[in-house]
């Protein structure tokens, strides 16, 4: 067959985004009305700041605005992230980056899976963050043993997804109908099941371990837990859920409002109490799924990250049990350490930055001087940050925690383990970093070696 006949990878991804969203809106019909919610702030902000409307624009992230998703799932074998991470590679979805949240009191580890180079980014940059349950940080043998026993009874797969995603590996590629074809298949892997695979008295047992696990391996599979907009103003996201009938967990993740927005601040309604069948026909109800909205911002280098991280560790203290209004006052103190102007930002090496020529710049043809700010002065160059694409542990887990009734009493005591991870998914996860340096200096290269030979 003519390789032209496939589908592209980002063809795949799109149509897979939007299934993926019908589905869950189906299920969850509040993540409807969360999705209506963020489409009137994002009208309203880009109707209010023109000039965001304008630069969002010239930089190509208008479109994929309305289509942007992440979503999340928690699986609880190296096998199932194994095919998994076979499953995503038909999307163009790679392993970023990698979470430890055991710290958190969470046990699980985790990667995004996303796309990676600028134009499947600018297409759809749909991500799921995957968590893969860590049964050995669970102490009592008798409980890991069951939980093992369950596991490795199930299978996430249908026949018919498994067949697609050998067929792409021997192909190379899917035509039209059998990318419809993996498409459907896959999205079962993703569907919500109200029957439960254990009885009640083995889901009671596993809850009261942690929620998470009772999560993960009491069902057919794992579920999406949640998909998540994108909004360019979070706070009046959360500020209004109340009014459109969701419950917003307290406070907003991440960094504080800025005029220059860096990583991601995130919030969430409260997950829904929902009900069950259990073995033996007993039922029960189970509280899994919610929704979450996100503003992203840009991505920063090592040097920034650190910047970031230190902050927020100062701000950890003095956050304690404040409502939203207070930690977000107490946040923007403690930022103001952290320059929030784009040049400045730039210069000091604190974010990563695309490059490209301005009409001026395409017209310049050849110029003596070889140095981008001066070429950024003189109108040439066109310098916009790179928009953050992962995630950040701190504010998982606090996203976590509040979808699993409050704290666990502590933290496990095994640590990150990314080679286990590595491992398990068969395949090593890449370095966000390295992929955003890798952007920027491509960028900038092509850019002066157009202008300076
Ligand atoms: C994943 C929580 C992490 C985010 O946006 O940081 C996450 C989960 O609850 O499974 O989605
Ligand atoms: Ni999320």
């Amino acid at each position: 067959m003519p390789a032209s006949r496939f589908l592209t990878s980002d063809d795949i991804r799109e149509r897979f985004a939007r299934a993926m969203s019908a589905m869950y809106q189906a299920e969850v019909p509040q993540y409807g009305t969360l999705l209506e919610l963020v489409e009137r702030v994002n009208r309203e902000t880009l109707e209010t700041d023109p000039a965001l409307a304008e630069r969002l624009a010239a930089h190509g992230e208008l479109e994929r605005l309305g289509a942007e998703r992440h979503g999340a799932i928690r699986v609880g074998t190296a096998r199932e992230l194994a095919v998994l991470r076979r499953l995503f590679a038909v999307m163009g979805m790679h392993p970023v980056g990698y979470y430890d949240l055991s710290a958190a009191g969470v046990p699980v580890h985790a990667t995004a899976f996303r796309p990676i180079d600028d134009a499947a980014l600018a297409r759809n940059p749909f991500r799921i963050f995957t968590s893969l349950l860590r049964l050995e940080l669970i102490e009592s043998q008798a409980l890991r043993e069951r939980a093992a026993a369950i596991l490795a009874r199930r299978d996430i797969f249908t026949d018919g997804c498994r067949e697609s995603i050998e067929l792409h590996e021997a192909q190379g590629g899917l035509d039209e109908e059998q990318a419809e074809r993996f498409i459907a298949e896959a999205l079962e892997t993703f569907r919500w099941h109200r029957d439960a695979t254990v009885d009640l008295e083995t889901y009671e047992a596993l809850h009261a371990e942690h929620r998470l696990i009772a999560d993960v391996v009491c069902f057919r599979g794992p579920h999406i837990n949640h998909l998540t907009p994108r909004t360019l103003d979070i706070d009046e996201v959360q500020q209004r859920m109340p009014d459109a009938g969701m419950n917003p967990k307290a406070v907003i993740e991440g960094p504080p409002r800025r005029a220059c927005p860096i990583l991601l601040r995130q919030t969430s309604f409260k997950a829904l109490e929902e009900g069950m069948c259990f073995a033996g026909e007993r039922q029960g109800t189970h509280t899994a799924r919610f929704g979450e909205v996100e503003q992203r911002g840009m991505a920063l280098t090592a040097r920034g990250r650190e910047l970031y991280d230190s902050l927020l560790g100062e701000a950890r203290h003095r956050t304690v049990d404040l409502d939203n209004a207070a930690h977000q006052r107490v946040l923007e103190e403690i930022f103001a350490d952290f320059p929030d102007d784009e040049k400045v930002l730039r210069r000091e090496g604190l974010a990563f930055f695309h490059y490209r020529l301005t009409e001026a710049g395409e017209a310049a043809g050849r110029v003596e001087s070889g140095n981008l700010e001066e070429l950024i002065e003189r109108g040439l160059v066109l310098a916009r940050p790179l928009t953050y694409e992962d995630f950040l542990p701190v504010s998982a887990a606090g996203i976590f925690q509040s979808n699993l009734g409050g704290e666990h009493g502590g933290t496990y005591a095994g640590s990150a383990n990314r080679e286990a991870f590595e491992q398990a998914l068969g395949a090593p996860v890449a370095d966000e970093l390295a992929l955003y340096a890798e952007r920027e200096r491509v960028s900038r290269e092509t850019v002066l070696k157009a202008l300076v030979g």
